[in-house]
């Protein structure tokens, strides 16, 4: 059960309760809580939301900046209906690492802050009881973990993060936390994989059981919920005549029912929605349905005032309706895996996803942020622990996300270093290990930063597509001397167009720190009328090139980072400020992308 991450539904053989709410609390700031016994009882507890991040609840800059172990403990009643089945505890997101406790036994650990694990707690319940469920949980930062940084002692003894990155280290139970319930033989995992004939799909799917008696069928449904195909067995066909097909902004799901039945008896049964739809890469265009695509869409992050990077409906909900006014079509999941719900949204409403696992920081350079070490990234000695565990992430983002028809590609790391030629044994393995991973066949991609040009990277070879996150007019070239930046982009650009690489490249990255309200006529950094002008620069670039396929710019928000020399209380390179309120750009922007077709350039 431990490895099953299909998404949790109440019906007539499964439960699903989400266990959201005030958790128990505490800070272990001498990691004695386990031998001080805190599975049996926390001795100092407040109380915390769930979902939530602790930091930014607390006045104090100790409590906000805590690096190092801490607990929550919840008594969770299990009533008795759910006797004979297995019963589980799935966690959205425990980050970065955690050792799940209830009634006192140890029941499993988990590392890695952005995506889902179930603990199978059937030995440990009492059913029609209180059962006390506690989590020892984990913030630091390390080398040959994801995503990567340092953890730093200060001279008072205080442990301190270092990401290699710039988004705050949100810390905690950041997405809910699921008590379920599930029959003993029952629906472990199902994949669903569309091919397009003429006025015909076939939906060609698996599904796994825990066991291997009893029968599985298959039925799909229309919106309307009618019944437009059924099969028989664990792997079959479902044929579609005259299939809505899932489109860019134009979304049709159909709804899978597995039953499993042993003697006349339903045994389990799981929904989904699902749509028809296919993704290819030709030459150097990315293609739905076979037709052409141009991306317009943002880099995200997951964070929002008090609650960090809780996973929030209404700030999601929010940011979908920002998307839609914008003439948005798409966006990057940078640089962790989101919440499931974010998916579920992007499959409604027709949005493609670059879905991102949190692979980033594998660049000493990126230490920037706090000074700077000067080494390249894969020359260290912590790769081959890392390898594991990027791996490790990779596959339970791809198993977790892989019948989302809204995502498009996965992109395996955010701006690694790949300017030394270390990298390539780690990117061989890489690509090689996660090649058969998407039954959909997916393109895999990862971001290029500034210093991992056409000229520089020798990791060239291994994407479907390019991401290309470029910063002249913000971190080089910048001001008056922007027009420079624009002449070194071209000339980047112009080596790409005359090589013999025909593959689309998206702008996943650029963008102007944009204090909201600050105007000045000529403009200058930092002021609203420059934030427009890069924006602009970087749309003439684009419209003078045919394979660049997209446009992205960072970040769809204003957003929490590290403090340092570089940041004013946080990124604000963002086309809405932190309250999802819009900046000037985002006027100019939206006026370019609502004049822009979904299948532009064609
Ligand atoms: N790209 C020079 C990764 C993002 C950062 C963005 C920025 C960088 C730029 C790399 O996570 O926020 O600094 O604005």
């Amino acid at each position: 059960m431990e490895q099953e991450l299909l998404y949790p539904l109440t019906n007539k053989c499964r439960f699903d309760q989400k266990l959201d709410g005030l958790w128990d609390f505490e800070f272990d700031r001498e990691s004695q809580g386990l031998a001080d016994n805190w599975t049996a009882k926390l001795p100092d507890p407040i109380k915390m939301p769930v979902p939530a991040s602790f930091n930014d609840f607390f006045t104090d800059k100790d409590s906000r900046e805590y690096t190092g172990d801490f607990w929550y403990a919840k008594r969770v009643f299990v009533p008795g209906s759910l006797r004979g089945k297995l019963i589980g505890l799935r966690f959205g997101a425990a980050t970065h690492r955690a050792t799940v406790y209830v009634n006192g036994q140890e029941i499993r650990s988990h590392e890695g802050g952005f995506l889902p694990f179930l603990a199978d707690i059937t030995s440990a319940v009492k059913f029609d009881e209180e059962n006390l469920v506690v989590l020892e949980m984990n913030n630091e930062l390390h080398r040959d973990a994801l995503p990567a940084g340092d953890t730093a002692v200060l001279k008072n003894g205080k442990k301190m993060v270092k990401p290699f990155f710039d988004f705050y280290n949100y810390s905690g139970l950041n997405r809910s936390v699921h008590l379920v319930a599930t029959p003993e033989n029952h629906v472990v995992d199902y994949t669903a994989v569309s091919t397009l004939g003429d006025d015909l799909a076939t939906v060609h799917y698996t599904v796994t059981t825990s066991q291997s008696v009893g029968s599985v069928s298959v039925t799909l449904r229309d919106k309307d919920d009618q019944i437009v195909a059924t099969s028989n067995g664990r792997t079959g066909d479902l044929v579609v005549q005259h299939p809505q097909l899932w489109n860019v902004r134009d979304a049709h799901l159909y709804t899978l029912t597995i039953q499993v039945t042993a003697n006349d008896n339903l045994i389990d049964e799981y929904s989904d929605e699902i749509g028809i739809r296919t993704i290819t890469i030709a030459g150097h265009q990315i293609e739905v349905n076979g037709q052409p695509v141009y991306l317009k869409g943002f880099g995200r992050h997951e964070d929002s005032i008090y609650a960090g990077r809780a996973f929030d409906l209404n700030v999601e909900k929010r940011d979908f309706e920002l998307m839609k006014w914008m003439g948005a079509n798409s966006f990057r999941t940078s640089h962790y895996p989101y919440d499931e719900e974010v998916y579920r949204f992007a499959d409604r409403e027709g949005f493609l996803i670059i879905d991102e696992v949190p692979a980033v920081g594998f660049k000493m350079a990126a230490a920037s942020f706090l000074g700077g070490l000067d080494q390249s990234f894969f020359d260290g000695d912590w790769t081959e622990e890392l390898y594991k565990k990027h791996l490790d992430q990779v596959t339970d983002m791809i198993h977790r996300d892989k019948n989302h028809p809204s995502v498009l590609a996965w992109s395996l790391f955010n701006e690694p270093d790949t300017s030394s030629k270390s990298a390539v044994p780690y990117f061989e393995k890489m690509f090689a290990a996660t090649k058969a991973l998407d039954p959909d066949q997916r393109p895999r991609t990862f971001t290029l930063n500034e210093d991992d040009t056409f000229d520089t990277s020798y990791c060239k070879q291994f994407p479907d597509f390019y991401l290309l996150n470029r910063y002249p007019g913000w971190y080089h070239k910048w001001g008056y001397e922007i027009s420079d930046g624009e002449a070194g982009l071209r000339e980047e650009l112009d080596k790409w167009a005359a090589s013999d690489i025909d593959k689309p490249v998206v702008f996943s990255e650029y963008g102007a720190d944009t204090q909201p309200g600050l105007h000045k006529l000529p403009s200058v950094m930092w002021s609203e009328e420059y934030q427009i002008e890069l924006l602009q620069m970087f749309n003439r670039v684009f419209d003078s090139y045919d394979f660049i396929r997209g446009e992205q710019p960072w970040n769809l928000a204003d957003f929490q980072t590290v403090e340092g020399n570089m940041r004013v209380n946080g990124n604000k390179k963002g086309l809405f400020t932190r309250d999802r309120q819009p900046k000037e750009a985002a006027f100019y922007l939206r006026h370019r992308w609502l004049d822009i077709d979904n299948n532009f350039k064609n």
